[in-house]
């Protein structure tokens, strides 16, 4: 599977995230999804509820925006540790990483997009954040970020994996 512009195949699946400094969040008892927002009726998902929805097994190259990718991966149900996302992660591999949120347990529905951000951000996210369009950023062109973006993957690494350590020490 050739890997979408401006990518680079890495070794592994690293913890990443850049508030990923602290260990993974503990993984209640009895995980829930909370659907709330514009709905007609806020709903909660729990364990036995998700268990019952049809289940799908996806091989999927995994790609974040910064530039690394993650190739082969199998999802399946629930192989899911928490440096990756436990107790419930969304997984939407033709999207940036940033957009498949770990440790998942709520969805609010709007019914118009979010405000921008009142201070420009030079790391503001694209909203549809598709990898084969290169979406990487909400305003400058791609290929603008692409070298920034690649200086980050080092440092953003270190401090997610520093996290993981924190817990299992
Ligand atoms: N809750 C949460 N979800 C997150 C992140 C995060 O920091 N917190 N990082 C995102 C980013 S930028 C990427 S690339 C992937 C990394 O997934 P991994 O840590 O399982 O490799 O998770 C995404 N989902
Ligand atoms: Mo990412």
């Amino acid at each position: 599977m050739p890997l979408p512009p401006g990518q680079r195949a890495v070794e592994g699946f690293p913890r990443f995230g850049t508030h990923l400094h602290h260990p993974p969040p503990p993984v209640p008892e009895h995980p829930v999804i909370e659907i709330d927002g514009a709905v007609t009726a806020p709903v909660t998902l729990s364990e036995t509820d998700l268990a019952q929805l049809p289940r799908q097994r996806m091989e999927t190259d995994f790609h974040c925006v910064a530039g690394w990718s993650a190739t082969g991966l199998v999802w399946e149900g629930t192989p899911l540790n928490s440096d990756h996302g436990a107790p419930v992660r969304l997984v939407s591999p033709r999207q940036y990483g940033f957009v498949n949120t770990k440790h998942l347990c709520r969805i609010e529905f709007h019914t118009s997009p979010p405000a921008d951000p009142e201070k420009w951000s030079p790391l503001a996210a694209h909203r549809r954040a598709r990898v084969w369009e290169e979406e990487r950023h909400r305003y400058l062109p791609a290929r603008v970020v692409r070298p920034i973006y690649h200086r980050l993957i080092g440092p953003i690494r270190a401090l997610s994996a520093r996290g993981s350590e924190k817990r299992t020490r």
